[in-house]
C-alpha cells in the first residue's frame, strides 16, 4: 500500500469534499481517500499495482478541481 498527499486547488465545502472522496474512492486500488479542506490537501492509500497516481489526479480533475 502506497501513501500520496496531493495539494488540490478549488475545494470549499462539503460538496467539494464528497465529489473528490467518491469520486476517487470509487478507483479499483484505491483503499482510503481523505480531504483536508483547510490544507487543501488531498490524502490517498492506495495499491500501485492496482491504480497509479496520474489516474488519480486525472479523476480529481475530472471532477473540476486543479491538482498541482
Ligand atoms: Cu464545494
Amino acid at each position: 500500500m502506497e501513501n500520496i498527499t496531493l495539494n488540490v486547488k478549488g475545494m470549499s465545502c462539503g460538496h467539494c469534499v464528497k465529489a473528490v472522496e467518491g469520486s476517487v474512492g470509487k478507483l479499483n486500488g484505491v483503499e482510503r481517500v481523505l480531504v483536508d479542506l483547510d490544507k487543501a490537501q488531498v490524502h490517498v492509500e492506495f495499491n500501485s499495482s492496482e491504480v497509479g497516481v496520474e489516474k488519480i489526479k486525472e479523476t480529481i480533475d475530472d471532477q473540476g478541481y486543479d491538482v498541482e
